[in-house]
């Protein structure tokens, strides 16, 4: 009997039953460090889907993902994080362009390349980071300008606008208000009624947006409001049919940028007049800046997704079902 259990006992040992299951040895994995600003809009979430699906182990990466939360001290400790763990990258979604210099300052340093994806950090030295991956988000705004030229070039008397902004100081938000201000200055008959702060979610612009109609005389016109995001979209709406508002054309025009699927449906919907894309899926963008310098190639310093413009005109059941976000 003792003989049968040891044999029962070695099979046991050599089937790996009594030993636990080794991780996948550190073999050629490149071992990537990623610093994402948080999980505040639809895009975001879309943006950080991108990254995971990519950067897997089948494809040869391991990716360690920060989220900060929408914090820039948090992004910060991260980068500070990876360097001392040595990753092979760091990957880098700025929540704000200022603030950097040091912190990438240690990643040269360390010898760790960092790629800045989405938004800009505004940095003395360009050396601090390898490349950028992004929109341009002051193209973005001055094509949403030229469709508020187009749309109100015959309208008589003044063209009445709020401005709902995303983060103060991201990119996205100083290239899309820029735009906006470019626009309205050029116009003696486009009024500025008011900006407000939306942060990019949908329930500090529901907040903001309550507060600012509550103060105004019932039914004052407002011709169209720019959201800086769809997440901004949804909550401006919200409160602009809650006050009694028809949104949409011919109603209070309602501009927004990404173009989720969520925005595509409201724009098909009739209650979001113009969708601005800003493409999310950035994971093979950045992927191949990783595999050229992996080859010992230098990789161009920007690379801008393709992005266009949805009107309901654009836009179908069947198109919104293929869209991958
Ligand atoms: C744009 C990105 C912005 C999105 C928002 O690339 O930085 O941040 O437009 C997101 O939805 O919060
Ligand atoms: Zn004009």
């Amino acid at each position: 009997m003792r003989r049968y259990i040891a044999i029962l006992l070695a099979l046991l040992v050599l089937a790996g039953c009594g030993t636990k299951t080794e991780p996948p040895p550190e073999t050629d994995l490149i071992v990537i460090g990623m610093c994402q600003v948080g999980a505040e809009s639809d895009w975001r979430v879309a943006n950080s889907e991108s990254m995971k699906t990519v950067f897997t182990e089948e494809n040869g990466y391991r990716l360690l993902f920060d989220d900060a939360r929408q914090k820039q001290e948090n992004q910060i400790s991260a980068v500070r994080k990876f360097i001392q763990q040595q990753v092979d990258y760091i990957v880098l979604m700025p929540i704000s362009e200022t603030g950097w210099d040091s912190v990438l300052q240690e990643a040269k340093g360390a010898g760790i390349p960092v790629i800045l994806v989405d938004r800009m950090a505004d940095v003395e030295d360009e050396s601090l980071y390898a490349a950028h991956v992004g929109s341009n988000f002051l193209e973005e705004g001055r094509r949403a300008a030229a469709w508020m030229e187009e749309t109100f070039r015959e309208k008589a008397g003044p063209v009445r606008i709020i401005h709902i902004h995303g983060t103060l100081g991201s990119t996205a938000q100083l290239g899309r208000t820029t735009a906006l201000e470019e626009a309205v200055a050029a116009h003696e008959d486009w009024e500025l009624l008011a900006q407000l702060d939306g942060d990019f979610t949908q329930a500090k612009t529901y907040e903001v947006m309550t507060d600012h109609l509550s103060a105004l005389s019932e039914g004052e016109t407002i011709d169209v409001v720019y959201c800086e995001n769809d997440n901004i979209a949804f909550g401006a709406i919200q409160a602009l049919e809650e006050r009694g508002y028809t949104c949409g054309p011919g109603g209070v025009e309602i501009i927004t940028f990404d173009a989720t699927r969520g925005a595509l449906a409201e724009c098909l919907e009739g209650r979001i007049s113009l969708a601005v894309e800003c493409d999310p899926l950035l994971g093979p963008l950045v992927e191949e800046v990783i595999q050229a310098m992996e080859a010992g190639q230098v990789p161009a310093k920007h690379q801008y997704p393709e992005e266009q413009l949805f009107t309901a005109a654009d836009l179908s059941e069947a198109l919104l079902a293929e869209r991958a976000y």
